[in-house]
């Protein structure tokens, strides 16, 4: 059965793929799925018809026949389980490719979301320089340590996985903030993953709902 999936109706990232449905939307591209997009405006997101599916009510979810998700790590873990794709065979490469989605979401998001936020909401407080350049640091700490992982490799652990598609997306939410910049494997890493046909089809599908708001 087709999945269906949300979305914001107008995005804030305008067209940047910065929002996570964009991560859904690449895992389902590289497993060849087909699926359809809800857009919601974000006070659709309130009413009691979306909580039902996103208790948080945000985007994205996922619904495909009885089964509803919210949480775009469990639907990226729903997809690449159920197609081939994004996790090995192998089960122990397979864990690994999981703990690295469970990296990309919970050691390394974090803190870049955490930056994120005090960047457009704390920026008139007295104290956001001091506060800044502490976040800056603890980015920047993650990120070294990201670096000399991956090395001159093309992919965190053997083949691309879920793990890499889940780092790229949240990699991306630094892109031109002059973090991610000076570190050149991080760089190639994440333009490798741009470069991906699948990626593509995702981003432009998602900048298309953007270009026609
Ligand atoms: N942990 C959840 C998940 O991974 O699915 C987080 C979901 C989430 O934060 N959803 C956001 C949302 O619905 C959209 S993606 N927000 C509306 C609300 O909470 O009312 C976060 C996001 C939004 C905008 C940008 N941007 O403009 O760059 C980037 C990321």
């Amino acid at each position: 059965m087709k999945p269906t999936i949300t979305a914001f109706a107008r995005s804030p990232d305008r067209g940047r793929g910065l929002a996570r449905d964009m991560r859904v939307r690449w895992a389902l591209e590289e497993t060849g799925q087909a699926y359809d997009v809800r857009l919601l405006s974000f006070a659709a997101m309130k009413e009691p018809a979306h909580r039902a599916l996103h208790p948080f009510g945000q985007i994205p979810t996922y619904e495909e026949g009885e089964l509803g998700l919210f949480e775009s790590g469990a639907i990226v873990m729903h997809i690449a389980t159920h197609h081939p794709g994004l996790l090995p065979a192998d089960t122990e490469a397979r864990a690994r490719a999981i703990a690295w989605m469970f990296a990309a979401l919970t050691t390394v998001e974090p803190p870049i979301v955490e930056r994120s936020m005090a960047v457009l909401f704390e920026r008139d407080q007295p104290w956001y320089e001091a506060r800044q350049s502490m976040l800056d640091e603890r980015v920047r700490t993650r990120l070294g340590e990201l670096s000399t992982r991956l090395g001159d490799a093309d992919w965190l652990d053997g083949d691309f996985s879920a793990g890499d598609l889940l780092m790229v997306t949240v990699l991306r939410r630094l892109q031109g903030h002059g973090l991610l910049e000076p570190i050149p494997n991080l760089c190639a890493y994440v333009a490798r993953a741009e470069a991906r046909p699948a990626y593509r089809r995702a981003f432009d599908d998602q900048l298309a709902v953007f270009a026609s708001a």
